[in-house]
């Protein structure tokens, strides 16, 4: 007797992805030093197999005069943490690719950061209407933390194949992969399945390594 009953658990947040946690705060995680702008010289490029075989480049003005959209959507980082509703502001990567279509047989792109950080992704994932490249987080300009002057917000996959101070977009006709996915990090990277680590993918999940 006295014995009292075990308060019930909180029921998880549907929104959270197996093994992950909601954050409060914003954590500023990245491998190096933070870049500094240089408004200047700054450019987005886009190269590779594009449509017209040329490369495409927008500096800082052209660049924010691309069409902009806002998406409600959360972060996953793969070390377990995760961002719940966040409103991120910018442009579309679908506006990038109606505007320097790919050529036929361009199955992946890999995005390019500053200081050489890149990420592979399906072109399915690049072309998803929830990715985009993110100037603003909550109606607030980025830091230069957290990846200003632009970022690329992938929803649906873990926060690294989302590069901060995003400066390239490559257009690719086979697979290669990007900076984590060549240390041990999961090719594909979907956090609704535990992608996390390289040793876990299947047969086609990856280009071999
Ligand atoms: N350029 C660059 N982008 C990066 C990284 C990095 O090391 N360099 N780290 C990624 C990882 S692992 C995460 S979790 C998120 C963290 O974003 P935040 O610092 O805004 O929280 O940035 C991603 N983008
Ligand atoms: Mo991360």
């Amino acid at each position: 007797m006295g014995q009292s009953e075990q308060e019930p658990l909180p029921p998880s947040d549907p929104r959270l992805p197996p093994g992950q946690r909601a954050q409060r705060g914003w954590p500023a995680l990245h491998y190096g030093p933070v870049p500094r702008f240089k408004p200047l010289t700054w450019e987005l490029q886009v190269f590779g197999a594009t449509a017209s075989a040329e490369k495409h480049s927008w500096d800082f003005a052209a660049f924010n005069a691309l069409p902009r959209t806002t998406v409600r959507a959360d972060l996953h980082c793969v070390t377990k943490f995760s961002m719940l509703g966040n409103e991120w502001t910018g442009v579309p990567a679908a506006a990038v690719l109606d505007l320097v279509p790919p050529a036929p047989g361009v199955t992946h792109v890999m995005v390019w950061a500053e200081y050489g950080y890149s990420a592979n992704l399906r072109l399915a994932d690049f072309a998803d209407p929830r990715t985009i490249f993110a100037t603003h987080r909550n109606g607030e300009p980025l830091t230069v933390e957290h990846g200003f002057p632009v970022r690329l917000i992938v929803p649906q996959l873990y926060a690294w194949k989302g590069p901060k101070w995003v400066r390239a977009v490559e257009y690719m006709r086979a697979d290669r992969r990007g900076f984590w996915e060549e240390r041990g990090y999961h090719n594909l990277a979907d956090p609704w399945r535990e992608q996390r680590y390289s040793y876990q993918e299947e047969p086609g999940d990856g280009p071999l390594r």
